[in-house]
């Protein structure tokens, strides 16, 4: 049989941080490549989420792409945590670096993705049923991308304006004294609730679970700081990738256990929280995820700031929460507390009450009747496999992505799937959790080394072993269900196991074994020649 061409080498789908690093891994390659994204512009992600106040809690020196020097030599920080704009423009400015805007194909949404056995291609169909073939196939889609959408009763009814924060429209929207709702506490609620209560006439944020929000402490980037995250920028890299969540960090070296001392205790916490954020969390000490006693005094500390910062004892209370810290994600907030101090702020709790919309706003199970004029929907994502789900993706022998994962998501590390020759997963599920830049350079170097052995081996096909996926599974279930929070985040609907999409079970979605764990798993797969993976030659396949 004679070898069919393809008509791009590679086709990746995503043009955020993941396609943008994959298309520049491939084009070094110099294998032809397609990209397509169903958006308009690049960013990913940060293109559906312009809500107001989006912006990174990681910080900006390790929320960037790092493939090359000149990269880092050619880019100013503003920002600690930079705003979505900021990293619009940044993404735009790697793009047009390296020319790579040619590549991509907006307002083009993928419907299929087919492996073919006899060609060895994969067939990429776009919702209008146009077709393309490949050698290789990168779904960049994210593991947070699939917005979980507003299915409340009456919807159709409400006349007001209401948006899905993570598919926000590219128009301006007017909130000048208007009565504004908010629903969702996940750190997308938490970012938008400061930056509009101030101009709104009223805001009221319905809650049905409260959560841990550590202060952000963003701050404006000079220039001499700049020069300094420039000088030591390799420095902080080599911390980052040591870090099980990608963040610059070390580790605290003591435990809560250790120090015993209450005031001692205290003393440290209250210099994390000064600090903010993940350091607050994961620089102070080093038990606070894996010890429930240690995590009772950390969470305790966060509900005394709350009492503190919220005049209203009630509203104080209701913003406490009483699950241990770690069991969802918790949000980096700037003033979020505070602007329940602010008159013209309600939080009305729904733990208890199922929402509905009417005519002119949200009615609670209590009958009580909230008028508004405009209604945020903040609800979170389909997260880790919701992307690829959307997508009809068939392997060899027709097996069917989604029928394959449904009760348990199997992957080599996130990267690779058993029966889907040469799909390369660069973002999706089972990365670990954490600062997602950083993990996206390991990922890629690995794809991209892969590749490359393959095309100087005149290889055709990659497939990795049952026998791999299912060590590599078990031991990100392991990894898992050894973890004390685990069963705090099913009980408490975490986007990290997937229950916060109703009627779904408990899934592990994402690896918890940290970065330098993965990496590991990856390097050594490719130190030892690839053993867990079944590759075919191009002359073997054209006789077939
Ligand atoms: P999250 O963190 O999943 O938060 C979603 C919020 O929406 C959360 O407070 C949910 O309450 C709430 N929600 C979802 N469905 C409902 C219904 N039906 N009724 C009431 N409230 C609801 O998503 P985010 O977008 O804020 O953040 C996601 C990640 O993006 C974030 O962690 C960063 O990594 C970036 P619940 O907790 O389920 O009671």
């Amino acid at each position: 049989m004679l070898k069919k061409t393809a008509d791009y080498d590679a086709i990746v789908i995503g043009a955020g941080f993941s396609g943008i690093r994959s298309l520049w891994e491939l084009n070094q390659l110099g294998l032809t490549v397609k990209c397509f994204d169903a958006a308009s512009e690049i960013g990913g992600t940060w293109y559906w989420n312009r809500y107001p106040g989006a912006r990174t809690d990681c910080d900006a020196w390790i929320y960037i792409l790092n493939f090359a020097p000149e990269l880092i030599e050619d880019w100013d920080y503003h920002e600690r945590c930079p705003s979505q704009e900021e990293i619009q423009r940044y993404l735009s400015r790697v793009v047009d670096r390296y020319a790579l805007r040619k590549h991509i194909e907006f307002g083009t949404r993928i419907a299929a993705a087919h492996y073919s056995d006899s060609t060895n291609l994969w067939t990429i169909t776009t919702v209008d049923g146009l077709s393309t073939t490949c050698r290789y196939f990168l779904p960049a889609t994210g593991s947070l991308s699939v917005p979980k959408a507003p299915s409340f009763a009456g919807l159709d009814s409400y006349t007001g304006e209401w948006y899905q924060a993570s598919d926000w429209p590219a128009h301006k929207v007017d909130f000048k004294g208007k009565r504004i709702a908010i629903i969702g506490t996940g750190s997308t609620g938490v970012q938008i609730v400061p930056k509009l209560a101030p101009v709104a006439k009223g805001l009221t944020l319905f809650q049905r679970t409260p959560n841990y929000v550590l202060p952000g402490r963003n701050y404006a980037i000079d220039e001499y700081q700049t020069a300094e995250i420039k000088k030591n920028h390799d420095a902080t890299w080599e911390l980052a990738n040591m870090h099980p969540g990608g963040h610059a960090l070390k580790p605290a070296g003591r435990t809560i256990k250790g120090v015993a001392d209450a005031d001692k205790i205290r003393q440290i916490l209250d210099h994390g929280w000064e600090r903010g954020c993940f350091e607050f969390s994961m620089e102070t000490f080093d038990d606070c995820f894996l010890d429930p006693e240690s995590n009772e005094t950390v969470s305790e500390y966060i509900r005394q700031k709350i009492r503190a910062i919220v005049q209203d004892p009630e509203t104080a209370e209701l913003l406490c929460p009483k699950y241990p810290l770690g069991s969802k994600r918790s949000p980096c907030g700037h003033f979020y507390y505070e602007t329940f101090n602010r008159p013209n702020v309600k939080l009305v709790d729904i733990s208890q009450d199922e929402i509905a919309l009417y005519e002119k706003g949200i009615r609670t199970g209590s009958r009580a009747e909230h008028e508004f004029d405009v209604i945020i929907f903040a609800l979170g994502f389909d997260a880790g496999t919701g992307a690829l789900d959307e997508i009809e993706v068939k392997g060899s022998q027709d097996k069917s992505l989604g029928n394959y994962w449904t009760e348990r998501p199997q992957t080599f590390a996130g990267v690779l799937v058993s029966g889907f020759p040469n799909m390369f997963i660069v973002c999706g599920l089972h990365m670990p959790i954490g600062n997602q830049p950083v993990m996206l350079e390991t990922a890629m170097n690995w794809i991209g080394q892969t590749i490359c052995h393959m095309e100087k081996s005149n290889l055709a096909k990659i497939n990795v072993t049952e026998k791999a996926v299912d060590s590599w599974s078990d031991h990100a279930n392991e990894m898992w269900n050894s973890a004390f929070l685990s069963k705090h985040a099913v009980e408490h609907r975490s986007w990290f196991i997937g229950t916060n999409m109703p009627g779904r079970p408990p899934r592990v979605l994402f690896y918890f074994g940290g970065l330098p764990n993965w990496k590991s798993w990856l390097d050594s797969e490719i130190d030892s020649g690839w053993t867990n993976m079944e590759f075919t030659s191009h002359a073997v396949t054209n006789e077939a």
